[in-house]
């Protein structure tokens, strides 16, 4: 019994080992990232969701600088803000919604906001770099839904 137990723990870890490695495209030491970042000097970036657009089409962000990105849905559907490249250049602290909770992940593909929805996503950039974001729903990003996040 106690050797089925060992072989059964063993196989469990080999799958831990490999789906880690096989994640390996996101920023995996964001936890080290994340805890040298002064978040004292936290920049705040509010972005307000209008009906087809996230009411700018350009976003800068510096690489190191510790940031809270305010996602503010106040506009009258429901919208996506799907950015899985810039999600893996990033070093994420948690998403929080203030009156919720939050979720602390090392990371996701998209943010769903609802009507009068807010989420705020606490990170660091770490990869330079121009990566899309656009929602998802039916034909948003045809009207428009969509914008460049930049590292830099
Ligand atoms: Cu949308």
């Amino acid at each position: 019994m106690k050797r089925l137990f060992s072989i059964v723990l063993t196989g469990l870890l080999a799958s831990v080992i490999s789906t880690n490695h096989a994640a390996e495209d996101y920023i995996t030491n964001a936890g080290e990232i994340v805890k040298s970042a002064n978040w004292e000097k936290m920049e705040t970036v509010t972005i307000n969701f209008d009906e087809y657009s996230y009411g700018t089409e350009r976003f800068v962000f510096k690489v190191g600088q510790a940031y809270k990105l305010q996602l503010k849905n106040q506009s009258k559907k429901k919208h996506y803000f799907t950015a899985p490249e810039f999600y893996k250049a990033i070093a994420t602290r948690k998403v929080q919604s203030n009156k919720d909770g939050e979720i602390k992940a090392p990371y996701f593909t998209a943010l769903e906001l609802m009507v009068n929805g807010q989420l705020d996503l606490y990170f660091v950039p770490v990869t330079k770099g121009e990566y899309p974001v656009y929602c998802t729903i039916g034909d948003h990003r045809d009207e428009g839904m969509e914008g460049r996040l930049i590292i830099q």
